[in-house]
């Protein structure tokens, strides 16, 4: 399944089955498993896949992002910190410094310099 190429101008977040116009302020990705890719920052410092259902998953941002499971960040190169949850969570890093704790559960990692696996 590929993801359509988001617009110049959005920044945050697409989800792989329905991009993002970039002017939502909340996602909510819903049962399933769903992969949160960023086409931008959009000033996002911080993702936490192990937050409460139904909770923001993203620091930094202006939307409520939830129940994401996956998260591919590799069109970044800032640095972010991406925490995965106790199920299984596929965590793709940008060019940048990041931090990837995968928090328990059957995980894959790629990318990013500095990984933290677990
Ligand atoms: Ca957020």
């Amino acid at each position: 399944m590929a993801a359509a190429a988001p617009t110049p101008s959005v920044p945050a977040v697409a989800t792989t089955s329905s991009p993002i116009a970039g002017t939502e302020t909340s996602i909510d990705a819903g049962t399933g498993n769903d992969t949160l890719v960023l086409a931008a920052g959009g000033g996002i410092t911080a993702i936490n896949l192990g937050v409460t259902a139904g909770a923001d998953q993203t620091t930094g941002d202006s939307v409520a992002v939830s129940n994401f499971e996956y998260v591919n960040a590799s069109a970044l190169s800032t640095g972010i910190t991406i925490t995965g949850s106790s199920g299984t969570n596929f965590l793709t890093g940008g060019s940048g410094a990041d931090t990837i704790d995968g928090a328990g559960g059957a995980d894959r990692h790629r990318r990013g310099r500095r990984q933290r696996f677990g």
